[in-house]
């Protein structure tokens, strides 16, 4: 009989055909089951000697069978691994990597050049109320300058963000009191995106980013303000840029300024980039008006200070030499994949 199983075992090429094996001797109506139902009819002397035997070829053809088991799923995962895929870990490949957006990359050098004169990097969200947007930027309701950007509200009475200068009042009151007690100037620059319902066209879009910046100390003047400014744009550019100071009205300054510069796509001739004027709207400032500074809990005794409001995605436009806004909006790998980092 122990030959016969082993003969079946080594025919046996699937799992199935072995447990049939396994119950043909093993199970309930198997062979050697019926050779151990078989002991009770065996004189008393045979059966010891029987029974013995019997139960020694029961392990034995267990055992064979669990070998031959473990010999076909070790051939099942042979055979498996044949069937994969064969990688050469060695041989090289070209893979297509990701890039960084434009907007980001200027984005990101502004936030090196401020954090390396002091400034702090504040995050803010793009939902905020009535308050941040324009009361507390000296902006009451029904004030005609609430119709110099074309807002959109949410049901709720919300509003997504219009300007950067809607997160003022918070950092104001988040450092007001490092400034007041300890006299730590007020120093941070907070980016982030903008919705307007506007016209698009070379250069307006309706989703776009600046990026805020406030300073607050004692005796912050307009020379401070100018200083900063030069020095932002000098870093981004790397070259002398021309830059021109007007008069700007901001409810939230006092004064105000439009700080433009000569637009880099047409060398200042004139193109649909810069409306054909020359000059490119870039980054308007001013002293924080002290009505805004009070709001923040601030004294205007005391301190005072100075705001921007940079372009971000015109900077971006004018420092990488794309002629339509609208295409760093568009998702398209093409156009956006192409510029990298200085460094
Ligand atoms: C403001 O948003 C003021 N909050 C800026 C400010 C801050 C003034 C602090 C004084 C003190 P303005 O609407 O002009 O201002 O926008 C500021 C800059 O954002 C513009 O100069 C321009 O560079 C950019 N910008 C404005 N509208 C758009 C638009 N539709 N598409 C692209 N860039 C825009």
């Amino acid at each position: 009989l122990k030959d016969e199983i082993k003969s079946r075992l080594g025919e046996t090429q699937d799992l199935t055909d072995l447990d049939k094996i396994r119950v043909s001797y093993l199970g309930k109506k198997g062979s050697i089951t019926a050779l151990l139902k078989g002991m009770k009819d065996l004189p008393n002397e045979e059966r010891k000697t029987f029974g013995a035997e019997v139960n020694k070829l029961k392990a034995q053809a267990a055992q064979l069978i669990e070998e031959r088991l473990a010999e076909l799923k070790e051939k099942e995962i042979q055979r498996e691994i044949a069937l994969m895929p064969q990688f050469d870990i060695t041989s090289p490949v070209a893979l297509a990597r990701g890039s960084y957006h434009p907007i980001t990359l200027v984005q990101r050098e502004c936030e090196k050049i401020f954090s390396s004169m002091g400034f702090n990097i504040e995050d803010y969200s793009e939902i905020v109320t009535d308050y941040e947007c324009f009361e507390a930027l000296n902006i009451p309701k029904h004030h005609p300058a609430r119709d110099m950007q074309d807002t959109y509200y949410l049901d709720n009475g919300q509003l997504l963000k219009s300007h950067t200068s809607a997160a003022q009042n918070a950092i104001l009151k988040k450092y007001g009191k490092g400034l007041i007690e300890n006299g730590t100037p007020i120093k941070a620059i907070f980016p982030g995106r903008c919705f307007r319902n506007e016209a698009t066209d070379a250069c307006h879009e309706n989703t776009f980013f600046q990026m805020e910046g406030v300073m607050v100390d004692k005796d912050i003047s307009i020379s401070n303000l100018i200083y900063f400014m030069k020095t932002m744009l000098s870093e981004v550019f790397k070259k002398d840029i021309k830059v021109r100071l007007r008069p700007g009205f901001f409810p939230f300054v006092e004064p105000g300024f439009e700080l433009d510069i000569s637009c880099l796509i047409c060398g200042g001739e004139g193109c649909p980039s810069c409306k054909h004027s020359g000059w490119l709207e870039l980054c308007p400032c001013g002293m924080i008006h002290p009505n805004v500074l009070r709001e923040g809990g601030i004294d205007p005794e005391k301190y005072t200070g100075f705001a921007f409001g940079l372009g971000l995605t015109r900077l971006a436009m004018m420092k990488y030499g794309i002629k339509d806004i609208r295409d760093l909006n568009s998702g398209s790998l093409k156009a956006l994949s192409q510029f990298t980092d200085d460094e």
